[in-house]
């Protein structure tokens, strides 16, 4: 135990797919023994995590009856109720099951359409009768090789009329349920639809419900399209959008690797959290810190536990680190918020008067070009403190 061992207030989940990835590639099958739900919630909550997250059929087989289903969820719920777990968000499987392999509901098949959004309805009453808050919709399959076979628009205004749709049946049912959509640009479709979290928030607002509904941003996906991950979430939480996140990491340029927190690009990852813990000052994020990731496919039952505590770790020690870089008087010195008590006024809320007088400021741009920010230092600064000789 010490001061970055993972407890419940840390707010930590896994879903059953991550700890319960048995290591299967496309070049190979599994190298792990699969684990049964009710174990993996006795050992997330022995690790120090707050809850678990699931697709329909990570619980319940696509196919089973409806006494199988209520036999399944009793037992479920008595593991989360003996191990003090919650389950904050869930989401439908989409993707795997034949019927979906030119998407649900973007498919040109209305009796496919038909069918994604009866199971969507069944597995909202799911996570909701479990507990959950959020419910995620990552449209892995929806998107296309053979792009000829669909306007892209009809696409767009498919997945609209699904989104509006199910925030109704939320609405009508009176559960208490937002939606957190999650973007991916490519894999396992050539291209999918809404490929970024940019796309998303533009898509939330041509809603019915907008308020019902926000991201799901996740750290591979952002970089999968070779985005700054960081400004995706920040533009999410500067419009209160950020309704959940994926936390994982990624190499630049590969398919989606969902590798565990942090072992990638340490950098972005400690900028990341400083967001999110808003240490620097802004309102922080407050909901589930959600791992999407996975343990390589070298590790045996012990390795994906080392993973699953290495990737809370990792966030308690980046927290640890964005505080105390964030209280460094040479940083705050160095990135402190430059004020101008005449101009201030004049750069927001146009009006006539505060125009005229921005055009009579005395503004002189070749003194301001030679002007050195600092920012080497400053970057140095952080690296110095992410290498631990500073702080
Ligand atoms: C799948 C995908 C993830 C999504 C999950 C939610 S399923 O594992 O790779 O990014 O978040 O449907
Ligand atoms: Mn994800
Ligand atoms: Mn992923």
């Amino acid at each position: 135990m010490d001061a970055y061992t993972p407890n419940k207030s840390d707010r930590f989940t896994f879903g059953l797919w991550t700890v319960g990835n048995p290591g299967r590639d496309p070049f190979g099958p599994e190298t792990r023994v699969p684990m049964r739900p009710t174990y993996i919630v006795q050992k997330l909550a022995e690790c120090g995590a707050y809850g678990v997250n699931l697709h329909d059929n990570d619980l319940i087989p696509f196919g089973a009856s409806a006494a199988q289903r209520d036999s399944i969820v009793r037992e479920f719920k008595g593991a989360l109720e003996d191990n003090g777990m919650v389950v904050p968000m869930a989401t439908t499987n989409l993707f795997s099951h034949p019927v979906f392999k030119d998407g649900s509901f973007s498919s040109n098949d209305p009796k496919v359409r038909a069918f994604a959004l009866r199971k969507t309805m069944d597995a909202i009453d799911l996570g909701v009768e479990l507990g959950a808050k959020i419910y995620v919709f990552w449209g892995g399959r929806e998107g296309t090789e053979a792009d000829a076979c669909r306007d892209p628009r009809s696409a767009i205004a498919r997945t609209r009329d699904a989104m509006d749709y199910l925030c109704e049946y939320v609405k009508d049912q009176r559960y208490e349920l937002r939606f957190a959509l999650e973007a991916k640009p490519n894999e396992p479709r050539g291209d999918i639809y809404f490929p970024t979290t940019g796309h998303m928030l533009h898509f939330i607002s041509t809603l019915a419900h907008p308020e019902m509904v926000g991201v799901n941003p996740e750290v591979a996906h952002e970089n999968m399209s070779g985005l700054s991950f960081v400004h995706a979430v920040a533009q999410a939480m500067e419009c209160a959008k950020l309704f959940h996140i994926d936390l994982n990491a990624q190499k630049i340029g590969r398919y989606d690797q969902d590798l565990r927190f942090g072992s990638e690009d340490v950098r972005q990852a400690f900028l990341l959290v400083r967001l999110l813990e808003g240490t620097l000052g802004g309102a922080p994020y407050t909901g589930p810190l959600h791992f999407d990731s996975h343990a390589y496919r070298t590790e045996d039952e012990a390795g994906v536990w080392d993973f699953a505590r290495g990737s809370m770790r990792t966030y308690k020690i980046l927290k640890a680190k964005a505080k105390r870089f964030d209280a460094d008087p040479e940083v705050r010195a160095l990135i402190a918020e430059q004020k101008d008590a005449a101009l201030d006024p004049l750069l927001s809320g146009y009006t006539r008067e505060k125009s005229a007088k921005l055009r009579g400021a005395v503004l002189d741009p070749e003194e301001l070009g030679r002007k050195g920010l600092s920012y080497e230092k400053l970057d140095q600064l952080m690296m110095e403190h992410l290498l631990g000789v500073r702080g």
